[in-house]
């Protein structure tokens, strides 16, 4: 029933296409996208052995990315209220929902979108930044074509630059992040620029941000961050009761669906995963090397790596990431009870995200260094995208880090293309050698 579901395109044709051209989408170009999309999802996803039932939801969901969840946006529209779209999990959609608007992650994923973005932008530039860019250009992202409004941020120099080109194409309102964000200067500034931020939103909703709304917003986001930290923490468990690639999918759902109903569902789902870890039931081999991945954020659909290392017989089961640990590690924890109060505790918590493009990053390799111990991590495969030079960088103090621990690391630069995955297969196969040789 769900293989049918799947493909996509002639069921949903049918019953989105109005919808669909109302967004000014470019029809048939997204039909060709769906279909890539249903038959990968079948074939990559859909086949793992031993899925949780829970599962089940998130299947849908994903078979109904550019159906129900787009349309549930254009009712909320309708209704008056607004949608924000956003590239960084640095933009804080705490005050976006303070705002009685909706967040929605516009980072791309995938290769389809590259060519129509390298007719425009140069060939060598993050493939992240290509197929976003790409998607808002060849009209084939409904969350783009739905989003009233975009925010952007000063983290990488890419990114930065290409703003100012996506700016002509869709209002792009621009965080300007401090580099420095631990320091008190980096907070100071990074409160100025939340107050701004906030003001934008009141003026975009026409909503005022009450100290109340912050509260509600604050818990609602909190909520999130804590079913996901306690999916994560599950997985955590030896051996793992849920497969790397379902964690995975999970984290990159958040970012789109509806957020009291998606807490509510990994709740459910971390329910069934209790059970299987009260029974010590896993989804890999007993022995399968447990794999930590850190590095660049893998938006949907990027499945590449982790369809690799799974097919290679090791478990992921930690993504150090922003489609990961980055997000959900730490919340919002207000001191006071006044707007002010509920902006800081913003600060605070914004302000501990170890993303690469900040100076100095020890926070990052920190956390690299506890997660290892407590995923009970063999290896980590080190994840950077093509002419991302922060995180490129960041590998030399990371493998270090790793080191260290006695763990072996191995580096992966690549795209969204699949021109490099048996290459990518023989290098991950000879390096779970290694982690097997020590077990
Ligand atoms: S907080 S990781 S989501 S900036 S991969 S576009 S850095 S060249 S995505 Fe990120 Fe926010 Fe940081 Fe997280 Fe540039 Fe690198 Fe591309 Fe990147």
């Amino acid at each position: 029933m769900l293989n049918t579901r799947l493909k996509v395109s002639e069921i949903m044709a049918e019953k989105y296409v109005p919808m669909w051209k109302n967004l000014n989408m470019d029809i048939e170009k997204h039909n060709q996208l769906l279909n890539g999309l249903g038959q990968y999802y079948t074939s990559v996803v859909l086949p793992q052995k031993n899925r949780p039932k829970a599962m089940g939801y998130f299947d849908f969901v994903v078979s109904e990315i550019h159906g129900l969840r787009v349309q549930e946006l254009a009712e909320l529209r309708a209704a008056g209220k607004k949608v924000i779209g956003a590239f960084c999990i640095y933009a804080p959609e705490e005050l976006a929902y303070a705002a009685d608007a909706t967040m929605v992650g516009l980072c791309g994923g995938a290769d389809f979108s590259v060519p129509d973005a390298e007719a425009v932008l140069p060939r060598n530039l993050c493939p992240l930044i290509k197929s976003f860019y790409g998607f808002r250009l060849n009209r084939t992202c409904p969350y783009f074509q739905s989003s009233d409004l975009v925010v952007g941020e000063t983290t990488c120099d890419g990114k930065k630059k290409v703003y100012e080109l996506l700016n002509e194409l869709i209002p792009t309102y621009v965080l300007e992040v401090p580099h420095k964000p631990d320091t008190p200067k980096g907070k100071e500034f990074w409160f100025k620029e939340l107050e701004a931020f906030k003001a934008e939103l009141e003026k975009v909703t026409g909503n005022k941000i009450t100290a109340e709304k912050l509260k509600e917003s604050i818990e609602l986001i909190n909520n999130k961050r804590k079913a996901l930290k306690r999916l994560s923490d599950l997985r955590a468990k030896s051996p793992s009761p849920i497969s790397g690639l379902d964690g995975l999918l999970i984290d990159q759902i958040s970012f789109n669906d509806d957020v009291k109903r998606f807490t509510a569902k990994v709740n459910e789902l971390c329910d069934e995963l209790d059970e299987r870890v009260r029974k010590g039931e896993g989804v890999a081999a007993k022995d399968a090397p447990r794999i930590m991945v850190s590095g660049c954020p893998m938006a949907i659909p990027n499945w590449k790596l982790h369809s690799i290392v799974q097919e290679a017989g090791a478990s992921v089961v930690v993504e150090e990431s922003c489609v990961g640990t980055r997000y959900f590690t730490n919340l919002v924890e207000p001191k006071g009870d006044s707007v002010n109060d509920l902006l800081w505790a913003l600060v605070e918590k914004y302000s501990q995200i170890p993303c690469a493009c900040f100076t100095p990053n020890d926070r990052r390799v920190k956390s690299v260094k506890e997660l290892a111990e407590q995923f009970k991590v063999e290896g980590i495969i080190y994840y950077t995208l093509q002419n991302c030079h922060d995180y490129n960088v960041e590998a030399v103090k990371i493998e270090r880090a790793a080191k260290a621990q006695d763990l072996p690391m191995l580096k992966i630069e690549t795209d969204y293309g699949t021109g490099d995955a048996a290459q990518i297969k023989t290098r991950v196969e000879a390096f779970l050698e290694i982690i097997r040789g020590k077990q």
